[in-house]
């Protein structure tokens, strides 16, 4: 999220264009017993701070908060002052000191088809083990830490041991480069890197080790470099600043004492990758986070912890599976799924074989993952068993209409509700999202803010826009999971997120939104990327949505593109479905299907069937690159996209575009 984009085309308000009609009560049954209903809203309204204070109640403290929240700094907020807690023992030992060390915290499967299980017992031991080791290491309570792993239960445990002494971690995606991981490292000023030797991924070892030597190299302020062995693939070494995981931590008591920190403790530094800009280090502190992730983990999937096995498809490298793999359903007892690899390897069915081997009942995954499935098609889904799923969700990017209805159609038989959950790294928590025994759902829109949260949708001026127009989101008042700040950069952190409604004293979160007839929201994807064609506004998401909901399309980015007569002329990159052909037909077929479904000045005046879109690691599209491409300029800032080589395909298969150079 950015807000520092010098691109900012809006001198209205967005216009309001799809129509989009279906509904989706939650099905018999699933209301009666949800963990939450609609008094939750009218509860957290009279009084939104005992509200939250009921919420921190799900947690246990050391010592009892003061006072529920201090905004008079703002806008650096300070959540249950005077409290005292240990993130780990909530998310680990005191579910075994109830009586549940038997519980299995972690199903783990890797990519080649190991397995591992962990119970909530064996991950107390494994976390006091690196609690012990880090330690001795000579990490101490606010000392950082970055870490470097990929989707291994090693991960998990490292980040929860951090915790657990008070140690802020950073945790870099394991696939980032060693210039990121460098800078990372500088930024936050860690002084022990925890790596692996490497991972498996796409059916080969994937060295990681080399990537951390490099990245390393000439750091100040690293002593230390913890290597976890998964591959078992010879290693680079160096013998004064290396050590083995499995030796560290193998001769460490399993026992250890927690010790409560301040509410307010810094509990992560997480940069956003961001699709512009330097990447900055988003702070989250400890007593508000974990309200906030525990009570929306329970809300959102209603989770049943005896019964629900729970899997959340994200990397720990992004917000969240720091918010949903690590700290929201551990804080709650759940039983959950950790999968290494990809969703094409050894097969295009492996989510699937998961989801039936573990009997998985709520299923948390992306709108990019869902839109290759569709891709893909529906008979791979339907040589699995998924009947056990009660409860699918998705996050990351607005997720489009036809998208949503496959989703629950074809991977939730038709009745599981759908949430469609909207937050960022910056709220950490999810913030917009139904109410799985509550709403009706409408395909494609995240409905309302959760009890607890406020959010508008503004003008320029930051008036209220009426119901059926749309605008800029933001967010009204302090929740619980907000960020603290930017790691050592306070101006910015006031420029980014606050200088844009400073009178009003909104977050603004950089997404434009519309609410609906009803009031209900439907998020619209970074302002940045709103077109402003002959004087209209056009939200790209709108446009990418009309062509999903045509049989032929998978997938759809949308670019407005520098235009002499009209402003920006509507682009459209086209991935088609796997058993559809393209030419020149099928374009215009296209271009009519907008037209009709928007209106004619949502018309695309290009469409490019292309093989792939880039993409960043989150799976969000970048579509600053395709403006690159079709404005024929120089690529920018490759360096988060998941592949490199990507703009290469998609750029030669532009008629008559020039082919930029990416950037290092
Ligand atoms: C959790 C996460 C945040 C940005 C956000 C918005 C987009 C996320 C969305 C969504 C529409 C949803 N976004 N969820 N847009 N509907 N359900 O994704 O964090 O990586 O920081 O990205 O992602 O644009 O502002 P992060």
């Amino acid at each position: 999220m950015n807000t520092e984009s010098p691109r900012d085309p809006r001198p209205e308000t967005l216009a309001n264009l799809l129509h989009e009609q279906r509904r989706f009560a939650p099905p018999p049954g699933f209301a009666e017993r949800a963990n939450v209903t609609a008094a939750a809203y009218d509860q957290a309204a009279a009084d939104r701070e005992a509200f939250w204070a009921e919420q921190a109640g799900r947690l246990d403290w050391a010592r009892r908060w003061d006072r529920v929240l201090d905004w008079s700094g703002a806008p650096f907020a300070r959540w249950f002052e005077g409290g005292r807690l240990n993130v780990a023992y909530n998310c680990v030992d005191r579910h075994v000191e109830q009586g549940r060390g038997d519980r299995v915290a972690v199903h783990f499967e890797g990519e080649p088809g190991d397995t591992r299980t962990l119970t909530y017992a064996q991950l107390k031991e494994e976390v006091c083990r690196a609690a012990n080791a880090l330690t001795e290491l000579g990490v101490r309570a606010g000392d950082r830490v970055a870490i470097y792993l990929p989707m291994i239960p090693e991960a998990v445990v490292a980040m929860l041991a951090c915790a657990r002494i008070g140690a802020p971690h950073s945790v870099v995606f394991a696939a980032f480069s060693p210039s990121a991981l460098r800078s990372r490292i500088d930024d936050a000023e860690a002084k022990v890197l925890i790596t692996a030797d490497g991972y498996h991924r796409r059916g080969a070892p994937v060295d990681l080790k080399p990537n951390a030597d490099a990245g390393v190299e000439g750091a100040e302020s690293i002593r230390t470099v913890v290597v976890v062995r998964r591959t078992g693939r010879p290693v680079p070494w160096n013998d004064e600043r290396d050590v083995w995981w499995h030796e560290l931590t193998g001769r460490q008591p399993t026992e250890h004492t927690p010790e409560a920190f301040d509410a307010e403790h810094p509990l992560f530094i997480l940069y956003t990758s961001g699709t512009t800009g330097r990447p900055k280090g988003i702070l989250h502190t400890t007593g508000g986070y974990l309200t906030q992730v525990a009570y929306t983990h329970h809300a959102v999937f209603d989770l049943k912890p005896e019964s629900d096995v729970y899997w959340c498809t994200a990397d720990v490298g992004w917000v969240t599976g720091h918010s949903y793999i690590v700290y929201g359903p551990l804080a709650n007892g759940a039983t959950e799924v950790l999968y290494e690899g990809t969703p094409d390897t050894p097969h295009r069915g492996r989510f699937w074989e998961i989801v039936e081997k573990y009997r998985v009942t709520i299923l948390y995954t992306a709108p990019t993952a869902i839109r290759m499935f569709m891709k893909w098609g529906e008979e791979i889904p339907a040589q699995f068993d998924l009947s056990s799923l009660r409860l699918i969700g998705s996050v990351g990017e607005p997720i489009n209409p036809e998208a949503w209805i496959w989703y629950r159609q074809t991977i939730g038989g038709g009745n599981c509700p759908v949430v469609d959950t909207w937050w960022q790294t910056e709220t950490g928590a999810i913030m917009i999202s139904p109410l799985p025994g509550v709403s009706s759902t409408k395909p494609g829109s995240a409905m309302r803010p959760l009890p607890g949260i406020s959010a508008e949708v503004v003008d320029d001026a930051g008036t209220p826009v009426p119901n059926g127009s749309g605008g800029l989101l933001v967010l009204d008042q302090p929740w619980p999971s907000m960020l603290r700040g930017i790691w050592g950069d306070p101006d910015r952190y006031r420029d980014t997120y606050w200088a844009r409604f400073a009178d009003q004293g909104y977050y603004f979160a950089g997404d434009g939104a519309k609410k609906d007839e009803d009031g209900d929201l439907w998020l619209l994807g970074r302002v940045d990327d709103i077109m402003l064609v002959s004087g209209h506004n056009i939200s790209t998401t709108e446009v990418e949505s009309a062509l999903v909901s045509h049989p032929a399309v998978a997938e759809a980015a949308v670019i407005g593109a520098q235009d002499p007569t009209t402003g920006q002329r509507i682009v459209a990159f086209v991935i088609l479905r796997a058993d559809r052909e393209g030419g020149a037909e099928l374009v215009t077929e296209l271009q009519g299907h907008v037209a009709r479904e928007i209106g004619p000045i949502a018309r695309p005046k290009q469409i490019y069937l292309v093989p792939e879109l880039p993409k960043t690691r989150s799976g969000k599209i970048m579509r600053r690159l395709l403006q690159d491409a079709a404005e024929s300029r120089a690529l920018g800032d490759t360096t988060t996209l998941t592949d490199a080589t990507v703009m290469e395909r998609i750029t030669g298969s532009l008629p008559g575009a020039e082919k930029g150079d990416a950037e290092e």
